[in-house]
């Protein structure tokens, strides 16, 4: 029990991408307990780890001080001297200035962790901000294992992030179609309000290898062989084409659908190409009752009614300059691409039954409007963008988006923008690593993928990668291939690294800097996300307790860093209230009414659906491009495609007789990622990494409960102990990724990450073969083989 002398602080939890609404409990200056605060638009519930947050503040492994590495990288043991904040900051500065001054700011990669795993959200903006004042146009946080689906490759469809940034509006939707996301572990405020959604009738729908979390109550859950998600998507299409279950008039009025494309060609044929109008703009179609083609500017007022005229099926002969070409409507072209995957087919490719994939279509017809959600499942292999363009182009068909209860693009409060975007050249963006290999990737938006990241920095292309100024994000643990990883970073001039413990990671640094708990901090948070009443929710989060030691904010950090890199006029001299201050302007909302009101402030904002017709799509067309014309641009194919996992049972039949087994992972309820395993209260449940796998394989190999199982990919093993699940298929296991801290007061050690037979699952997956858009690594489907220890 709390006790006498306690008090009640409204704060939020910013441990995980939920970001709970939460009241801690406060004595004595410190953190006592957290727990839920329902009257917060995200407040509902706080999770073990929530819970835990106290014991992670007070940890005894918390970095204290600022740390000078005293021996030299790849040395047997690493020493490290305490330096003070002056020294660590005016040795970064000195460095980093020198690096820029040779090599040019590029040289200077800057990294965080994931916002979804840490408290970086309160700072992301003001990190993008510093990299882009200094110059830099290289950023590596994940993007391309955690962001990439749900927010940049969608932009090649919607010209929009899409469920990133138009999130699912779960408390309107009929139907909720939750794809490889499992919130009940991920993203708690998620999975309270579906199953809100569920009591009151809403269908759900689940796809996922495993029958986890909410997958128990869905309607439909679809079993799904890991990495053949665009095959079942595509079957999902073909059933809804074949049907007629499609929105029509979304479809003809908001997508490329009607247009026509040159099949010699695969280009959309343009308006200008038709004879004796070289003034023309935008496209051709098919104008079915006078039998003729028709140009059409989706961007005039004349588009809606001139499309409600105009095919979406058949092939026809038009007459160009260039003489006559054949050519058939967008949609046309989706249904052919989908014809041969017939229910039957598609369940050869997925696992997933005829009936179950045809009743689903029905369902995602029927139960309209469909929000949806597609996370982790989907981004982390070699063929993610074309999985998620599948998936996206079906979502488009049921016409929902940015629809009450489909996924919508809630009013946010009005805000300056902080990131920066204009303190960096267009000249320096041209340079970020990866950018020329991957042109649509996530180089063209600024960010570097684990793999070009040590390219860059171990072969030196396109350049050299010479310093990294990096926010906690664990490189070793995050990306497959961990020791080269640590090769790449050793192999740096000079490497910062901010955070509250020591990792893996960190221990590759010159520099180590302590990084205050959220819950020692200051951080503004402007939306909230989930909902119009959350993303229309303000709060200033006040500290429950002070920093431990030295430590400091990440912001505290950047703003100081600024001022010693000359950089201060951009950081309004270092006064972050200043900035802060700036941030809210328009919103009306002063920074002494928010430290007045701890639980923050809620500002009235209508939500605004179908903002596309007021001005369109962000698209090259304007409309929902089911046909891709950049995408074909780069050589690749203009509709979804399906390739099977290159590291998978029918790419490598070679790897089969030794490998049998398909291996994918997926998060640990009671830890975020490589974090938490060290607090006692949350590792005495999960002493060990585990790995899930059907009792008919565990019994195939002499397996029973929490044995001590090898997992064996081409490229070593490690270990896990053996859960068995009923509910996964019995070729496909699932493991957990992040584990190598050790738990004193448990005794149990930490584990060298770079040791076979260790427990880094990423030790043994790989970076590659990645996806040729965004450059994701195949970690959710390779072969492996289980043994028991
Ligand atoms: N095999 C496999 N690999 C994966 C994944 C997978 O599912 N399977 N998932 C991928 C995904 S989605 C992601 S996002 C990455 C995660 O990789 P990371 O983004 O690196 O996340 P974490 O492993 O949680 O490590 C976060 C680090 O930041 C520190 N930290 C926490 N809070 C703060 C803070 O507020 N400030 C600072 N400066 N530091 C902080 C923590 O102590 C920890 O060292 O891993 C990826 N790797
Ligand atoms: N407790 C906790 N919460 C977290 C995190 C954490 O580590 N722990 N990490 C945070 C971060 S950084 C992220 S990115 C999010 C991720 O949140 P989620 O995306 O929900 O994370 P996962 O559980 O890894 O993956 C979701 C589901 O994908 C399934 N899956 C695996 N392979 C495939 C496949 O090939 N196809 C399909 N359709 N599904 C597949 C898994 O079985 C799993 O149930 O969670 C955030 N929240
Ligand atoms: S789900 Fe847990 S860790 Fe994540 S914000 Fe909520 S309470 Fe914190
Ligand atoms: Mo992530």
């Amino acid at each position: 029990m709390p006790g006498a002398n306690a008090d009640q602080l409204a704060t939020f939890c910013a441990m995980c991408v939920s970001r709970c609404g939460a009241t801690a409990t406060v004595r004595d200056g410190r953190l006592i307990a957290l727990g839920p605060d329902p009257d917060h638009p995200t407040g509902r519930a706080v999770c073990v780890k929530g819970k835990a947050a106290p014991q992670v503040l007070e940890h005894p492994d918390r970095l204290l001080h600022p740390l000078r590495r005293t021996t030299p990288k790849g040395s047997a043991s690493t020493e490290w001297v305490q330096i003070s904040w002056d020294e660590a900051l005016d040795t970064i500065a000195e460095h980093l200035r020198t690096i820029a001054d040779e090599s040019g700011p590029e040289a200077v990669v800057f990294g965080s962790a994931s916002p979804s795993t840490s408290a970086i959200s309160d700072s992301a903006d003001w990190i993008t901000r510093l990299r882009r004042a200094f110059g830099s146009p290289n950023f590596t946080n994940s993007m391309e294992l955690c962001g990439w689906g749900r927010f940049l490759a969608s932009t090649y469809t919607f010209g929009a992030p899409v469920p990133g940034a138009f999130m699912p509006d779960l408390d309107n939707a009929g139907c909720i179609l939750f794809w490889g996301y499992n919130p009940s572990v991920s993203r708690l405020v998620h999975a309270t309000a579906t199953v809100d959604a569920v009591n009151r009738g809403a269908r759900l729908v689940v796809v996922d290898p495993r029958r986890t979390g909410l997958a128990g109550r869905a309607d439909h859950w679809l079993q799904v062989r890991p990495g053949t998600d665009a095959a079942l998507a595509l079957g999902l299409i073909h059933v809804m084409i074949e049907n007629g279950w499609y929105d029509e008039d979304f479809v003809r009025r908001w997508t490329n659908a009607p247009l026509l494309v040159r099949l010699d060609t695969g280009r959309l044929l343009r308006a200008d190409e038709l004879p004796g109008a070289s003034a023309r703009t935008g496209y051709v179609a098919w104008d079915e009752p006078d039998a003729r083609p028709v140009a059409v500017d989706p961007a005039t007022p004349a588009y809606a009614s001139s499309v409600s005229r105009c095919a979406v099926s058949g092939t026809a002969e038009v007459a160009t300059t260039n003489g006559p070409v054949t050519c058939s409507p967008v949609l046309e072209l989706l249904r052919r691409h989908c014809e041969n995957l017939t229910p039957e087919a598609a369940e050869s490719v997925t696992g997933v039954s005829a009936q179950v994939l045809v009743d689903t279509a029905r369902t995602l017809w029927e139960s309209r409007p469909v929000a949806y959600y597609s996370w982790s499942g989907l981004e982390q292999h070699s063929n993610t963008t074309q999985m998620i363009r599948a998936v996206n182009v079906l979502y488009a068909l049921t016409g929902c988006l940015d629809a009450v209860g489909g996924n919508v693009l809630f009013t946010p409060v009005p805000t300056n923008p902080v990131d920066g975007a204009g303190l960096l050249s267009d000249a320096q963006r041209a340079r970020t690593i990866g950018v020329q290999g991957r042109p649509l990737g996530p180089a063209r938006f600024e960010f570097v993928t684990g793999e070009d990241l040590c390219t860059a920095a171990l072969d030196h292309e396109p350049y050299r990668a010479r310093a990294l100024v990096n926010f906690g994000a664990n490189l070793v643990m995050a990306h497959g291939d961990s020791a080269r990883v640590r090769d790449a970073l050793s192999s740096l001039d000079f490497f910062v690294h901010a955070d509250l413990f020591m990792s893996p990671t960190a221990a590759l640094a010159d520099i180590v800097l302590p990084v205050a708990s959220p819950f020692e901090t200051e951080a503004l948070r402007v939306g909230f996300e989930v909902s119009q009443q959350a993303q229309s929710h303000v709060q200033l989060r006040r500290p429950a307790a002070p920093p431990r030691g030295e430590a400091r904010s990440d912001l505290q950090i950047v703003f100081a860093l600024a001022q010693r890199l000359g950089l201060g006029e951009h950081f309004w001299d270092g006064d972050i209230d200043a900035a802060w201050r700036h941030q809210l302007a328009p919103s009306g909302i002063t920074l002494e009414a928010l430290r007045e009101q701890p639980r923050g402030i809620a500002l009235d904002l209508p939500t605004r659906h179908r903002k596309y017709e007021e001005r369109g799509f962000r698209t090259p067309t304007g409309l929902v491009e089911i046909w891709s014309m950049e995408l074909v641009e780069h050589g690749e194919p203009a509709l979804p495609s399906f390739t099977e996992p290159a590291l998978g049972p029918r790419s490598r039949p070679d790897l089969v007789r030794d490998y049998p087994l398909v291996l994918t992972c997926a998060k640990s309820l009671r830890f975020c990622e490589s974090q938490h395993r060290q607090v006692a209260e949350l590792r005495r449940a999960a002493p060990d990494p585990q790995v899930e796998l059907h009792p008919d394989a565990a019994q195939a190999r002499g397996i029973t409960t929490s044995d001590w199982v090898r997992i064996s990919t081409p490229h070593g093993a490690v270990r896990a102990r053996a859960k068995l699940n009923s509910s996964i298929a019995p070729g496909v296991v699932c493991a957990q990724h992040g584990w190598s801290q050790g738990c004193d007061e448990l005794g149990l050690p930490s584990s060298d990450p770079y040791e076979q037979d260790g427990v880094n699952l990423n030790l043994v997956l790989r970076q590659t073969p990645s996806d040729p858009v965004s450059g994701s690594s195949p970690l959710r489907s390779s072969l492996c083989e289980v043994a028991r220890l």
